[in-house]
């Protein structure tokens, strides 16, 4: 959840000197980064310093970070969707693979590394919104109007995805998490129609990778009902449901992730050990749980802050990767 970000000063001192384009793609940097939160915590994963949209460079979506995300030629019509270079996607990611080998090489077999990408409609959206976006509304009437256009450019985007975590994999994560940071742009019956085919597809066809699959779903409690059988190893919960709700939702035979509302980081302490002590208790109903934050962490976020929560957490749950 953006664990190595600008609320660590030794990462705003990096990006003061290199953009954040240059930091993905220097695999040397990427492994600095990855490890800050690592030296500076203790947690026990790390995660890959990158972006879900890094990967829409290599079908000709390039994207801007100024930080937020920017696609300059949004896909929204079938010439657009077929004129991308599907398909030969794998001759530009090279540089992800490489950071990969050079975090796994500075882990040092300390903690696990976790790889990643986007879903394929989170993936999607900002490719047709060309940002980030509140309503969704290009999207959704993508998925509407032409809905067998949507289809296909979910079943390429899904394709890539495969690939691209077959290739994080062969160079060397330990785990993958996918993000479906806006599966509640649509409403269940359309999820369900429109954009869960292809989640499952991806988490079907990453299952033979013979890594853990965390699936991070951002949305509602129907949304986690519809992931919860598709498969993957760990189901990731948003901070915006209590995570034994989620539990009585999804089973107590899955294993969840989750879900402190980063912006109780903002509070007092007293607050954060209450909150984290509170979830902990909550996950021992699950068949385990790996605490997490419920989204991506603040940059106004005092370091410190994020330092006590580990704290608690190791205290609460019996040690460093205990009560896992
Ligand atoms: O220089 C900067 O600080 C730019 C800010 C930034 C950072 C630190 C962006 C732009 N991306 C990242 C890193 C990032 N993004 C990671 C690194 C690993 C980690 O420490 O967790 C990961 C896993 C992501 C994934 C990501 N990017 C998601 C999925 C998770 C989530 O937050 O829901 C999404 C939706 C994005 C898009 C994105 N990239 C950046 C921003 C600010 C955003 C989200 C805001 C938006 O959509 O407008």
């Amino acid at each position: 959840m953006r664990q190595a970000g600008r609320y660590l000063p030794e990462y705003r001192e990096l990006r003061a000197r290199v953009t954040f384009e240059e930091l993905c793609r220097s695999p040397e940097l990427c492994a600095q980064v990855t490890l800050q939160p690592i030296d500076r915590f203790g947690l026990d994963a790390a995660i890959l310093f990158s972006d879900i949209l890094v990967v829409l460079d290599a079908i000709g979506v390039p994207v801007a970070f100024n930080p937020a995300p920017q696609v300059a030629t949004p896909v929204r019509c079938a010439a657009d969707v077929d004129g991308l270079r599907w398909g030969r996607a794998e001759d530009h990611l090279g540089f992800v693979y490489d950071a990969v080998k050079a975090c796994k090489r500075a882990l040092a077999g300390r903690v696990p590394l976790i790889g990643f990408c986007g879903a394929p409609m989170t993936t999607a959206s900002y490719m047709i919104e060309g940002g980030g976006s509140r309503e969704f509304e290009h999207t959704k009437a993508m998925a509407f109007t032409e809905p067998a256009l949507f289809g296909r450019m979910l079943e390429r985007i899904t394709t890539l995805l495969v690939e691209y975590l077959a290739g994080q994999v062969d160079a060397g994560v330990d785990a993958l998490q996918i993000f479906e940071s806006w599966g509640a742009a649509f409403a269940p019956d359309d999820y369900r129609v429109h954009v869960l085919p292809h989640l499952r597809r991806l988490v079907a066809e990453c299952k033979p990778l013979g890594v853990p699959i965390i699936l991070f779903v951002r949305g509602n409690a129907s949304l986690l009902t519809q992931v919860a059988d598709l498969g993957a190893d760990v189901l990731g919960v948003d901070w915006s449901i209590d995570l034994g709700d989620a539990i009585d939702v999804v089973g107590a035979h899955q294993v969840v992730q989750g879900n402190l509302d980063p912006l109780a980081l903002l509070g007092p302490e007293a607050l954060v050990t209450a909150k984290a002590e509170h979830i902990v208790a909550a996950g021992r109903r699950a068949r385990a749980h790996i605490f997490n934050l419920g989204h991506g962490i603040s940059r106004h976020t005092d370091p410190d802050r994020v330092r006590h929560l580990v704290e608690v957490v190791h205290q609460s749950s019996g040690g460093a990767s205990g009560g896992a």
